[in-house]
């Protein structure tokens, strides 16, 4: 029986990978290299700085950590500029229907996002409200595969993990959410996400 519901943001409810990608693309760009849709793929799901060390990485270069830092925050600068512009029309299929649906029915629901703009995303799309809990990059020191973000999630929700459901779209969030010892609910590919419990391809699915 599930007494609470533990959602990624993005790839689960928004799909805001495709700001971060133009927002990466142009600092690659100044930086003098190509950065794809393709390279994009692996920074799904994992921290800021930690993508900052991918990009560098597919670019071969190497940089302080105060530079580091500028950067990271330049990028960020351009990305809030684009989430700027989100709205509700940008909500996934069935998101809207399935967390209304879960209110109805009682069951606790929380955000447990890597990203430090979640709140801002969640007030943009207009469903901030429909969330008991948020827990989001500003409020975890351990990156997924760790399970810190859902277990304090879980914790705030004032449940036991055996009592969440995740759902998650990046393989590390999978991982965080089983070793918080929770059901997970993978949307994707089955391919990918093989450790989750069941894999659909969107909330509209349920
Ligand atoms: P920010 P999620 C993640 O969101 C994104 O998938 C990932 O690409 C991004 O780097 C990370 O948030 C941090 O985002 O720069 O806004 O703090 O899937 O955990 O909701
Ligand atoms: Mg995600």
């Amino acid at each position: 029986q599930m007494k609470g519901a533990i959602f990624d943001l993005d790839g689960v409810i928004v799909d805001t990978a495709k700001y971060h990608f133009l927002a990466w693309r142009s600092l690659a760009e100044e930086l003098g290299f190509e950065f794809t849709e393709e390279h994009n793929e692996r920074l799904k799901g994992v921290s800021r700085m930690t993508s900052l060390d991918i990009l560098l990485e597919i670019g071969s270069l190497e940089f302080t950590e105060a530079e580091k830092l500028e950067m990271a925050d330049r990028k960020n600068r351009l990305y809030v500029e684009y989430i700027s512009q989100l709205d509700q029309s940008e909500l996934l299929p069935g998101v809207k229907e399935y967390l209304n649906r879960l209110r109805e029915r009682g069951v606790g629901i929380a955000l447990g996002s890597a990203s430090k703009n979640a709140q801002f995303i969640l007030d943009k799309l207009n469903i901030a409200g429909m969330f008991d809990a948020v827990i989001d990059g500003n409020k975890v020191s351990r990156a997924k595969p760790d399970p810190e973000v859902f277990q304090t999630a879980c914790h705030e929700l004032g449940l036991q993990p055996r009592e969440c459901v995740v759902f998650e779209d990046a393989e590390a969030g999978v991982a965080a959410g089983k070793a918080a010892g929770m059901q997970v609910v993978g949307i994707g590919r089955p391919e990918v996400l093989r450790e989750a419990d069941l894999v659909i391809t969107g909330l509209h699915e349920l």
